[in-house]
């Protein structure tokens, strides 16, 4: 059962496309009553939680005048969810701060990260009373899960409007898997990118030129490492302006990317959200003209510094701006691109004209030197130059929709979604009949109808590829199903074995890209000591293709969860239901990745006997039965575990070095026990995705395998 209220006047976000009725509506001067919560409005001053109070962690940016919601929580209650939002799948013990936020270093002690995704779900330790939450909320949202008292659950809204929804579950009532199918149900149908998308990829800040992505390409094709995507970071425009390429670095770009097309491989720049400012420049001058950008207060365009410089903040929440910013992408279509990332979009700002003026004031105050002395340090970093920080310039642009002036911080959590949306929108314009590969850093509950999400800069760090792995499930309670996160990390130096150890996880996750920063050392897999191994573990990818595209295609459709916590299926298991490093991945297998240095296995948990099948490469495995219970399991670098469940199959293919050259017309399939399957196969470009044609059923019968339109050998 789906409950809605409505509190105040809130912005239409349009996360939901299936509306609700409202159950209530709450005015500012009401006592609103919701089910499971107790209700009050707090206000900074009187404040006592520690999230929200004047001392809190959110002190730069007091609570007043909003509606707060608290629960209690019992010992061995569960709470999923909050999206990309870090630390465990159960997210207890923690404080979550819905402030989209470009941030590079994810330690476990920060708050927020660049996504807002402010659905969760309590599951009570006696499974009674069960229900998720959705705040559609698009401000800045405090989710307190146990940080100001370990047991309870206190939730700030960002003010007194928005709207607050309850999900009990549709059929099995109470159950966490049921309530976010629930809540699925009524968000819409999740984005899905081309084929050729869930090849692997490879990336780097720091390509310049074509002699780099020949290189890059070379290195795989020489070593027989599977690819099909190259990235161009910002280094491929003139001047970071977006929507230009500078021709003396791809002096003809079209028939780079047509070359290497021919070879399965894809050219996928990045497009960033601020436009430059620049007197004369057409694309700034439309914006100006029709006003789509971002206002001050006096009306003017917000201008602010990010990588082009002083750069305007398209208004995305404008129509008419959304379908102008999203148009700009014909300039790469028509070069023969067909996949886009968008960065910046929280959006990022490093620091404002009246940041820089009030520092050097700040400066000249005491006095302009020729240097300065330690002890000047305070007065030139606390006051002026060491405030920079970027959410304080949430409070100083404006929106215009449909007449009324809206303060960004007010809508602060939709602007990364709306960009990725003027390009999904535009697309469906641009190329009707192709899908088009869109991934976003910034997003919020809709977004995910038109693009995924990577998960933005994480480090070469064992403590991330951990983090990874649980981030997953929660993005996907949300619709975010073409997910995945810098392989080997982004920040930071990596090393051989924790990139083999990262592929051995990505080779799972939707989207499957290795990138790195400029910084760090070079982390090509072609660049490392074990070539083979590497073009091993990416080939298993592409082994596994014929089921992970089924499993992704069918969740899109369904409304599903591709990754799933253990507790999701086996929900009366309590160790299951404490399992943070294992994950269903669709309906026929679970994984339990290696992801700490030095081990050569681990303990995996099995909820039921499954069976064990070691992947060296598509040829070389072998596989054994387990008993439900507790294994320690050898995992050598360079294997790949995978975990079927009894009367499931696993169609695999025979590995290729690009998506292009799978052979899908023969398959592989593993089975433990009898069981069937619906494969999913199309051109991986069309839409037809509901086309019955697309469907095709395999059978493991009495140890024979048999399928429609394939042909099959059994494992
Ligand atoms: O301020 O474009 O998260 O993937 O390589 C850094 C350069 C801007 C941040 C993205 C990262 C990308 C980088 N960008």
């Amino acid at each position: 059962m789906i409950q809605k209220y409505r509190f105040g006047k809130p912005f239409e976000t349009d996360a939901v496309v299936v509306k609700q009725p409202d159950a209530a509506v709450f005015g500012p001067d009401s006592t609103p009553a919701v089910p499971y919560f107790t209700v009050k409005k707090v206000d900074a001053n009187a404040q006592t939680d520690l999230s929200v109070g004047r001392f809190g962690p959110s002190a730069a940016k007091p609570v007043k005048d909003a509606w707060q919601f608290t629960l209690d929580l019992r010992k061995g209650d569960i709470v999923y969810g909050l999206g990309e939002a870090q630390r465990g799948i159960n997210k207890r013990g923690w404080l979550y701060i819905s402030d989209n936020v470009d941030d590079n270093t994810h330690t476990e002690t920060k708050y927020n990260l660049y996504g807002a995704h402010n659905f969760l779900i309590v599951d009570r330790e006696d499974g009674q009373g069960n229900f998720g939450i959705f705040l559609d909320d698009p401000g800045i949202v405090r989710f307190d899960v146990g940080y100001t008292d370990m047991n309870k659950l206190i939730i700030t809204a960002s003010g007194l409007d928005f709207d607050l929804y309850f999900f009990s579950g549709r059929s099995e009532s109470g159950k966490p898997y049921a309530i976010t199918r629930e809540f699925r149900g009524i968000i819409g149908h999740s984005y899905i990118p081309p084929k050729w998308g869930f090849g692997y990829g490879q990336s780097r800040y720091g390509y310049e030129n074509e002699a780099d992505i020949r290189a890059v390409w070379a290195g795989h094709r020489d070593n027989g490492i599977p690819l099909d995507a190259i990235y161009l970071d910002i280094d491929y425009m003139v001047g970071y302006k977006d929507f230009t390429v500078d021709t003396k670095a791809f002096p003809d770009l079209p028939a780079l990317s047509a070359e290497l097309k021919a070879d399965g491989v894809r050219l996928v720049p990045i497009i960033d959200a601020g436009i430059k400012v620049l007197e004369g420049d057409a694309l700034a001058q439309e914006g100006i003209d029709n006003g789509y950008f971002c206002l001050k207060e006096d009306g003017t365009p917000f201008t602010a510094a990010v990588w082009p410089g002083n750069s305007y903040f398209t208004d995305y929440l404008n129509p008419a701006a959304r379908k102008w910013f999203g148009s700009q992408y014909k300039f790469l279509l028509d070069q023969g691109i067909e996949g886009f990332w968008n960065d910046m979009n929280e959006p990022s700002i490093f620091f404002t004209n009246d940041t820089l003026r009030r520092g050097v004031e700040m400066a000249s105050s005491i006095g302009i030197k020729d240097y300065y002395e330690i002890d000047d340090w305070h007065k030139l970093m606390g006051s002026a130059f060491g405030t920079m920080a970027a959410s304080q310039y949430y409070q100083q642009f404006y929106h215009m929709v449909d007449g009324e002036k809206i303060l960004h911080e007010k809508v602060h959590n939709l602007y990364g979604y709306n960009m990725t949306r003027a390009a999904g929108e535009a697309f469906e314009e641009l190329a009707p009949d192709k899908r088009i590969l869109m991934f976003s850093r910034s997003s919020y509950i809709g977004m995910h109808r038109y693009g995924g999400i990577w998960t933005g800069d994480n480090c070469a760090w064992w403590a991330h590829l951990q983090q990874e792995v649980k981030q997953m499930p929660g993005l996907n309670m949300v619709g975010l199903l073409f997910t995945g996160s810098d392989t080997g990390g982004f920040g930071q130096n990596t090393t051989e074995d924790l990139l083999l150890r990262w592929i051995e996880f990505s080779i799972f996750t939707p989207l499957f890209r290795n990138h790195d920063s400029k910084g760090p050392r070079c982390q090509e897999t072609y660049l490392f000591t074990d070539k083979k191994a590497f073009a091993n573990m990416i080939g298993i990818r592409y082994v596994l293709l014929p089921y992970l595209y089924s499993e992704y295609v069918k969740a899109a459709r369904n409304d599903d969860m591709y990754f799933k916590p253990l507790s999701f299926v086996y929900d009366s298991d309590p160790i299951a239901k404490e399992i943070e490093d294992q994950l269903m991945v669709g309906e026929s297998i679970m994984v339990a990745p290696v992801v700490t240095q030095n081990a050569t296995g681990r303990n995996v948990y099995l909820p039921e006997d499954m069976r064990m099948i070691r992947f060296r490469s598509g040829e070389d495995y072998d596989s054994e039965e387990l008993k439900a219970g507790w294994h320690y399991v050898r995992c050598d670098l360079a294997e790949v575990l995978v975990f079927l469940r009894k009367g499931r199959l696993l169609p695999t293919a025979a590995a290729a070095e690009s998506v292009s050259r799978l052979d899908e017309e023969h398959l592989r399939v593993y089975a433990y026990g009898d069981g069937s399957y619906t494969l999913y196969q199309d051109d991986g470009f069309s839409k037809d995705f509901d086309n019955p044609a697309h469907r095709k059923a395999i059978t493991v019968k009495d140890g024979a395998v048999s399928a429609d339109d394939v042909e099959v050998t059994l494992r």
